[in-house]
């Protein structure tokens, strides 16, 4: 009877917000598609916000409904609502967990029914949904720790007392683990959590425990809300010598942006919800677009008293003007990665309308020349996969200075998210992992396992990602070890002489070779084959791309196991450089969806590969 009355309600709220009761506003002449909006609650600005921006930019899209439901807080009655909104029709979920941890089990049970599930949130686990929207916690907390320094410049104390409120859910406490990391020696960081993240709660909070300010240079906050709070109660206190920095940045009246301005709190970091990029997602994705991004996350951005003109005025766009004429400094090497991502830009490009310029480069220094020559030649964006993370700042300052977009590819750099428009391609931690992860369940409980690792380039970002995600599970497993790391540059011609050497100074003395690449992977076997070993058997062989080449070998028994990381990035770069072009909001990060393969894949899944 309670699941009948449940659903007479669902059926009544969505309906009147969708105009399907009939005589409750026109039935929808076209065929609509329906989108279901699960939110958490319809208390927090932030899904308030959400909210808003999904119902404005769906009025784009006239073939498209949404139906919202308001979980109200409670993570179980969230389950049902997202259950109820597939029973009602929805062909796509778009779910704001009230907590991702809670809620997670639910969710990867909906994606791998093969129902679209989009997660918007501010933290998420593992990688069982269609895409998740979100912003970087890594770069949040870097920008809340140079505040903190920058704010407190000046106090006379070069150690600086920071008091972090925080909110008990997953989110707030990941936020809070990652701020203590990120935060410089000279911080001493004093934690005060409270329930459910509202003004009220904060400003209670300060007054009921005042001994909490002893010292304190500078209060942080998790939303503009609690920071509002932390306004009230200090000037109840009198202690407006100290500083406060809220999070979310929300505009109009009453808005993180209207606090900075109006001298309330100190600063804001600009959080976008990801409800934007959502719902152009879901869109491409009812029409058939399966463009393969696993992770779109939003840039945040700084607003202090000195910037915060620039945002009042609505989004700070760091770039506008069409965008035709784009430079490719792409690396010149020969694996099938890397023929397969340039096949990807060259069509790309093509259907974009985009006149690209791509020029292969052997070294870092051939990188510098030719990115310098596409600043000069007037070129209106810059891709880059960088050969290796370090060298780019001075060049990236130059195009920042001269306004032209730097979109990386399939390689990161170690310079400041500041510095380039975007990053599309794959968590080179995860792909490590991934591999880890499959020893371990594999090759477990059976002693000691030694591992043999095939190292790529030095300094390449891939490289440092795989080594610390494969040893930060290696770490946390018993009874594995690396017993020697050789490096192949990422080139099977390298991957055979690196394991030839190996092999005639040490012999077999392993039982796994992790490669980092395809490439050297496939030059290793040469190697051990020629010295009397059977790979796949006699050793388990790992490694990441999934090339054609490498594939065939998983079929064949000879490699073990496969972690993808697909060179296909041509559509994500150019759909970046089309939204730059319109002026819209980009994301500072792409990250790919991708699968593994071993010899339990089903062959299916091997005949439909694209390279
Ligand atoms: O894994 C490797 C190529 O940058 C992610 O570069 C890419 C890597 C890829 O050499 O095969």
């Amino acid at each position: 009877m309670k699941s009948f009355f449940r659903r007479v309600c669902l059926g009544l709220v969505l309906a009147l917000v969708t105009g399907l009761l009939p005589g409750c506003g026109a039935r929808p002449t076209e065929v609509s598609r329906l989108i279901g909006v699960s939110l958490a609650n319809l208390t927090d600005e932030w899904r308030i916000v959400l909210k808003n921006e999904l119902e404005e930019e769906a009025l784009k899209y006239p073939g498209i409904k949404l139906v919202f439901t308001d979980a109200g807080g409670n993570s179980d009655k969230q389950k049902q609502d997202m259950r109820e909104l597939l029973e009602y029709g929805a062909e796509l979920l778009i779910v704001s967990p009230v907590d991702v941890e809670e809620l997670m089990g639910e969710i990867e049970e909906i994606y791998r029914e093969e129902t679209p599930i989009l997660l918007l949130d501010r933290a998420v686990k593992g990688f069982d949904y269609t895409c998740f929207f979100g912003v970087d916690d890594k770069l949040l907390v870097r920008q809340e720790a140079a505040l903190v320094t920058s704010l407190t410049e000046g106090s006379g104390d070069e150690n600086v007392k920071v008091l972090n409120i925080i909110i008990n859910n997953y989110t707030g406490r990941q936020r809070a683990g990652l701020f203590r990391e990120a935060a410089p020696k000279n911080m001493e960081v004093t934690q005060a959590m409270i329930q459910s993240g509202t003004r009220d709660e904060t400003e209670d909070i300060i007054l009921h425990r005042v001994q909490l300010l002893t010292d304190v240079d500078i209060i942080l906050t998790q939303n503009d809300y609690m920071a509002y709070g932390a306004h009230l109660a200090l000037e109840k206190l009198g202690r407006t010598d100290i500083k406060i920095v809220g999070v979310d940045g929300f505009t109009g009246k009453g808005g993180g942006i209207d606090m900075v301005k109006e001298g309330l709190i100190d600063a804001t970091i600009v959080c976008p919800t990801g409800g934007i990029q959502a719902l152009s997602y879901a869109v491409r994705y009812l029409e058939g677009d399966r463009e393969g991004a696993k992770q779109i996350i939003t840039r945040n951005s700084v607003v202090t008293r000195e910037n915060v003109s620039r945002f009042a005025e609505g989004a700070d766009s760091s770039f506008a003007g069409e965008i035709k004429k784009v430079g490719y400094v792409q690396i010149n090497e020969n694996t099938g990665f890397r023929k397969a991502n340039t096949d990807s830009f060259a069509d790309a490009a093509k259907e974009y309308g985009i006149e690209l310029e791509i020029r292969e480069c052997l070294t870092i220094e051939e990188q510098l020349t030719a990115f310098r020559e596409f600043l000069e030649s007037g070129k209106d964006a810059i891709i880059v996969s960088p050969l290796v993370e370090d060298g780019w700042e001075e060049v990236f300052t130059e195009a920042r200075l001269k306004g032209i977009p730097v979109i990386l590819s399939d390689r990161e750099v170690s310079c400041s998210e500041e510095l380039y428009t975007a990053f599309v391609g794959s968590d080179f931690i995860e792909e490590g992992a991934r591999c880890m992860r499959w020893i371990r369940d594999n090759l477990g409980g059976q002693g000691t396992v030694r591992i043999l690792e095939l190292e790529g380039t030095k300094g390449a970002s891939p490289a440092i990602g795989r080594g610390n995600g494969f040893r930060s599970l290696l770490r946390e497993s018993d009874g594995f070890e690396i017993v020697g790391s050789i490096n192949g540059n990422f080139s099977r011609a390298e991957g055979y002489t690196a394991m030839k050497e190996y092999l005639e100074g040490y012999g077999q003395n392993f039982d796994v070779v992790f490669s980092h690449n395809d490439d050297m992977m496939i030059g290793a076997i040469d190697a051990m084959k020629e010295y009397g070993i059977v790979p796949g058997e006699d050793v388990a062989t790992l490694s990441i791309d999934g090339t054609g080449q490498a594939l065939k070998k998983v079929q064949e028994g000879e490699i073990s196991f496969v972690a993808e990381c697909t060179p296909l990035l041509g559509p994500n770069v150019m759909r970046t450089l089309s939204q730059l072009s319109g002026g819209e909001e980009v994301p500072i990060r792409v990250i790919s969806s991708e699968e593994t393969f071993d010899i339990n894949t089903p062959d299916t899944v091997f005949r439909a590969r694209k390279y």
